[in-house]
């Protein structure tokens, strides 16, 4: 009877096994079968009722099972483990010759890229790129430009003040202060451009922001004249807008010069002949220049007797709208992706 029950228990642990086809399976069935408190081990442990006669053989075949169980178990186990390492291999797969993700990388800004261009032209025809505080004193942005209190040209940079009671302290309207800052710090000879961002208390359109960028640049030195000013700012429009531009010269007005000039290249989109963008002239106007003061240099300590020297300051913004044709200045400063991603000419 007892050898009927150990067959039966037999068979049974097998087919379960054989099923058992998860860890956590295996571990079920170990604990209903060989655990401390498994079928096969309250077996063995029941053997002592047994009347004596039957215990040998009763004994020899449970510790048989037993030991036959424990194998099957050690096989199945090694099996399962080794199929759920397949299949986590090949779940986990990478293959290696897929191309990768290209990282998403910002371009730069355009006012940016713009400002990189032409401080490089400078750069190579011996120009230092130097920058300078966005607040400033109002003698710096003023006084020692020749623009003394009450000066009615005073009021064309539509200035955002800081601080006016005890001291003006203003956000400079264009980067002309570094001309002094500059000159105050060093002896000629000088050659500098300044880029830099500037502020002025403006209705805002289409063409004017109440902040932009301007580049400010300066040269000083015996012997400069207008011809100097004249040959670097051909040169400087032609590297930028194309070998073939013409350019011109007129008379205009800044406190700070004299005389003082505006720079303008004929159309690039019409070639002269009168457009939208030029507004029909042919002309497009870029910067304003002249000859620096000779109260300017005075200011500074420099003898106008003995140097001279030029200066001129463009507006970046309308360089780039410029270029690319965009028509409305806010377009920079919205953070729309869908404009800026026009412009992804990577500048290293
Ligand atoms: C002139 C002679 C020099 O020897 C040196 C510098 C200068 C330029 C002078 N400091 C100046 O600020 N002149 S400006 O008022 O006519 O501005 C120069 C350029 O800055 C403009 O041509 C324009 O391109 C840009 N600008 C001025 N206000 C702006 C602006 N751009 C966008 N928004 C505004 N609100």
């Amino acid at each position: 009877m007892e050898i009927e029950r150990i067959r039966a228990l037999r068979e049974r642990a097998l087919r379960e096994l054989a099923e058992a086809s998860t860890q956590e399976q295996l571990a079920t069935w170990h604990a209903r079968y060989l655990g401390r408190r498994g079928e096969i081990t309250l077996l063995l442990r029941g053997l002592g009722s047994l009347a004596p006669e039957e215990r040998p053989m009763i004994g020899r075949a449970a510790n048989d099972l037993k030991e036959e169980l424990q194998q099957a178990y050690v096989r199945q186990e090694t099996a399962v483990r080794e199929r759920e390492l397949a299949a986590r291999i090949a779940a986990e797969t990478i293959d290696v010759t897929l191309p990768g993700r290209t990282p998403r990388i910002g371009t730069l800004h355009p006012v940016t890229q713009m400002i990189r261009d032409v401080t490089n032209i400078f750069a190579h025809l011996g120009f230092q790129v130097v920058e300078g505080p966005e607040v400033e004193y109002g003698y710096y942005a003023f006084d020692a430009l020749n623009i003394p209190p009450e000066h009615p040209a005073r009021d064309v940079w539509d200035t955002i003040f800081i601080e006016s009671e005890h001291e003006e302290i203003v956000l400079r309207p264009h980067t002309s202060p570094m001309q002094i800052r500059v000159m105050e710090r060093r002896q000629p000879p000088i050659r500098v451009v300044v880029p830099g961002r500037c502020y002025r208390y403006e209705a805002v359109d289409a063409t004017h922001e109440w902040h932009f960028h301007q580049i400010e640049g300066l040269a000083v030195d015996e012997r400069i004249t207008m011809a100097d000013l004249k040959g670097t700012l051909a040169e400087f429009a032609r590297q930028l807008f194309g070998r073939e531009r013409r350019v011109r010269f007129r008379c205009d007005f800044f406190p700070f010069v004299e005389p003082g000039v505006d720079f303008a290249i004929d159309c690039m989109f019409c070639r002269g002949e009168g457009c939208r963008v030029c507004g029909d002239s042919g002309w497009i106007e870029i910067l304003g220049a002249g000859m620096v003061h000779p109260q300017v240099l005075r200011n500074v300590g420099y003898d106008p007797e003995r140097y001279t020297g030029w200066a001129f300051g463009m507006g970046v913004e309308r360089l780039v709208m410029l270029t690319y044709g965009v028509p409305d200045i806010r377009y920079f400063y919205q953070g729309d992706l869908r404009f800026l991603q026009q412009f992804d000419r990577i500048v290293p």
